[in-house]
């Protein structure tokens, strides 16, 4: 089963992988430079069957960034809100107030001046993949660009975008981790590279994974391409510490067959995409595992 690959890298990561004390001071085990293979040309595409993945939660999140939106509030209105502990943890430390998520995110949706002031995450994936400005002032529309040649030139050897922005890295709230999206036609199937500099391979890979999916299936669509293959690579891939438990449970779970995605209509465009025109099928996973993300 492809979700094997997944399982198999789990238990290499906990076997061997380096342990050390990383940034958000909860502590890792690392392995790098991994790679997996998924070929979507059956339908079958990676949602994790061995733990519910809330695929919707990750779809949305990817049509967010399509917006070229970065603040909370937008995020918060399709009720996502797994961005929501870095701004967050910005408000606690700077007012000293121990506020609870549920009245900070409130607080966010309702008030302007408080959302403008602590809900944006700055020039992350949004910005730099719609409107990458550069030093002579243009915009760059990366999303554009790409689908553009993918109607018009597929064997070209450029087609990709990048998050990693070296001058604006400073503002975000967090550099990008998935960060290179590179795309190849061959006998009318798209397939796509993407690049994650950083993989909580817990929390972060199985949504990254979807959110990668649903963007095959709607430049597919707006190229008029069938699905070939999804390789993923993966630069410091690590499982938390506080996540060894969790990723034990996961590991002794069987995996069950992998669902199918596919869009329910064609859109007029590549901002004309809903979370209503995706659709699953055949998705039967075990229950989800609750874990904490470090911030
Ligand atoms: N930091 C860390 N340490 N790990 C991450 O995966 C991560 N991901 C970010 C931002 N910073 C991060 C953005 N993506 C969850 C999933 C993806 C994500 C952030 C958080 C998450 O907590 N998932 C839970 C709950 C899902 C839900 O409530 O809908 C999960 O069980 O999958
Ligand atoms: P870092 O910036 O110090 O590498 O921390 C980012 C953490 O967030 C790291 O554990 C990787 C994880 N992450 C993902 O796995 N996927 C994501 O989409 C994002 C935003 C973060």
């Amino acid at each position: 089963a492809p979700e094997q690959q997944y399982l198999d890298l789990m238990a290499r990561v906990f076997e061997r992988g380096d342990e050390r004390l990383d940034r958000t001071g909860v502590g890792t085990r690392s392995l790098f430079g991994e790679t997996l293979r998924f070929d979507l040309s059956n339908g079958q595409v990676p949602i994790l069957t061995t733990k519910k993945v809330f695929w919707k939660t990750a779809v949305k999140e990817m049509l967010w960034f399509l917006t070229g939106r970065t603040d909370l509030r937008s995020l918060l209105q399709e009720n996502v809100r797994i961005w929501s502990d870095w701004p967050l943890a910005k408000y606690r430390e700077a007012s000293g107030e121990a506020i609870s998520q549920k009245d900070f995110e409130d607080r966010i949706l309702s008030d302007d001046d408080f959302s403008a002031r602590w809900g944006e995450l700055g020039p992350i994936y949004g910005k730099q993949w719609r409107r990458w400005q550069g030093p002579d002032g243009r915009v760059h529309d990366q999303i554009a660009t790409l689908v553009e040649t993918l109607k018009t030139n597929p064997a070209s050897r450029r087609m990709l975008f990048h998050a990693w922005n070296v001058a604006e890295l400073g503002e975000m709230a967090l550099p990008p981790c998935h960060m290179v999206y590179q795309f190849f036609v061959s006998k009318g199937r798209l397939s796509c590279m993407m690049m994650q500099r950083s993989v909580d391979l817990l929390l972060g890979a199985p949504f990254n994974w979807v959110g990668t999916v649903a963007l095959m299936l709607m430049l597919a669509d707006q190229a008029d391409l069938e699905l070939g293959d999804f390789v993923w690579v993966g630069g410091d891939v690590h499982l938390y510490l506080n996540h060894f438990e969790a990723a034990q449970e996961q590991m002794s779970r069987e995996p069950r067959p992998m669902p199918t995605m596919r869009l329910a209509r064609k859109a007029a465009s590549i901002d004309d995409y809903r979370i209503e025109d995706f659709v699953v099928d055949g998705y039967d996973p075990h229950p989800a595992i609750a874990a904490e993300v470090a911030v």
